[in-house]
């Protein structure tokens, strides 16, 4: 039987990742997409990487970007994929402010170049489409929890961005019987979740201040409250999305949604520090109650969590919970982890990262210490 082919844009991220291990182990061949960029970029490929003079190949990248149909339209012709994962997209949202117009033509443009590359060259009929929607697109709480038909209110130039790209692929579908699906996803992290997404800030951070490398870390609203999944179940279900018998759009999401102050205190409880948080909004400060671990040399009582403003975005998303019935019930979605296995994964691995640094600190060499 032939292998099916699968085009994956955003290769080098972080679902980018986990859907390529997935999709090999299952036997696809996969094509990604990645940017030129003047450093490396593809540390969490790397593993899958082969290289290109052996024979029997079924991971390959090409340059491109979303921005670009050129590109696109090159690739897809060339791979005839059977399914493509639309994941490139600039998805920091408190970015987005800074980056709008940018943010716009790769996030929302981009997915319209995908959608009509496909179509420009007759794959309507061949190629499925997944497009990397988002709970974002609910911004402004209309109801909870959130679901398929909840109305959206975008609150951020990358949710605009994304409520086009979601709609223009339910047009597609809908005018040219493209089969094209909408995963909205709720937020969903992983060791390798990029650096400056909350998750990750504060495992990374509470480790180095276990460590002793970092006095504190600097966060913004701790009141948001996200409903946070882990990225490998996530990727599961963008692949099953494309195998139902119909294009639908589908909610994904575990059901329960945590404060960043709590996720804050999980992180810190695994390493066995008791967080006590005193003061209101942007006085608002993190202090250590106990230590139950002799191997970290800490002060009780030291302020080690502090508010910065400028991590306040312009409009903020306040509660985001999703009710993934819809998926549950005709997709078979059993996620395998819930919050604390996600923090324990993600906790684990950053203090052995740090524990690496630290090593290597004391043995004389800079540490890239950059933190956002
Ligand atoms: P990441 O930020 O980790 O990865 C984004 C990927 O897109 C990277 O490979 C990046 O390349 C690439 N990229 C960015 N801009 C372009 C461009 N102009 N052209 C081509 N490639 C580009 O995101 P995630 O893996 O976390 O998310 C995957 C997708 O799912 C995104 O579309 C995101 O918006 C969406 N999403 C994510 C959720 C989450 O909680 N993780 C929830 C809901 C939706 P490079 O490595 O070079 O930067
Ligand atoms: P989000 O993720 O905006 O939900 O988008 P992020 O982790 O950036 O923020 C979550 C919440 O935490 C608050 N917050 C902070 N956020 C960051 N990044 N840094 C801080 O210091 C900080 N302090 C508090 C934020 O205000 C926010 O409320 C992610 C991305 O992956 C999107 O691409 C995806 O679409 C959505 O999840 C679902």
């Amino acid at each position: 039987m032939q292998k099916k082919v699968a085009l994956i844009t955003g290769v080098t991220g972080q679902d980018g990742a986990y859907l390529s291990e997935f999709l090999l182990k299952k036997d696809y061949i996969v094509h990604g997409i990645k940017r030129r960029s003047s450093l490396f970029n593809t540390d969490r490929i790397d593993h899958l990487y082969q290289d290109p003079h052996v024979e029997n190949q079924n991971f390959f990248l090409h340059y491109g970007d979303l921005t670009d149909s050129t590109n696109l339209i090159r690739i897809i012709q060339e791979v005839q994929p059977d399914e493509i994962y639309n994941l490139a997209a600039m998805s920091h949202v408190h970015v987005s402010f800074e980056t709008p117009e940018y943010t716009a033509n790769a996030d929302g443009i981009g997915t319209l170049r995908i959608l009509e590359a496909v179509r420009m060259l007759g794959l309507e009929k061949k190629t499925r489409i997944y497009q990397a929607s988002t709970s974002e697109l609910y911004g402004k709480v209309q109801e909870v929890p959130q679901t398929e038909t909840t109305p959206f209110y975008p609150r951020s130039p990358y949710a605009v961005a994304k409520m086009y790209a979601y709609w223009i692929t339910v047009n597609y579908r809908e005018a040219y019987g493209m089969y094209a699906c909408n995963g909205i996803l709720f937020n969903h992290e992983s060791p390798i979740r990029g650096e400056t997404f909350v998750t990750r800030k504060i495992t990374r951070a509470t480790s180095r201040i276990a460590l002793g490398l970092q006095d504190k870390m600097y966060l913004g609203n701790l009141d948001a409250k996200r409903d946070w999944g882990h990225a490998k179940d996530y990727v599961r279900m963008m692949w099953m999305i494309l195998q139902a018998d119909q294009a639908e759009d589908w909610v994904i999401a575990t059901g329960k949604t945590t404060s960043v102050r709590d996720f804050v205190r999980m992180c810190f409880a695994h390493v066995g520090i008791e967080l006590e948080f005193k003061g209101k909004g942007s006085g608002e400060k993190g202090y250590i109650k106990s230590c139950s671990n002799p191997d970290f040399n800490l002060e009780i009582g030291k302020e080690i969590v502090s508010v910065d403003e400028k991590y306040y975005r312009p409009t903020e998303v306040d509660l985001l919970i999703g009710d993934a019935t819809k998926a549950k019930e005709k997709l078979g979605w059993v996620p395998k982890y819930d919050l604390q296995n996600l923090v324990d994964d993600m906790m684990s691995s950053d203090l052995k990262l740090m524990q690496k640094q630290q090593f290597l600190q004391d043995g004389g060499y800079r540490i890239n210490n950059y933190f956002e």
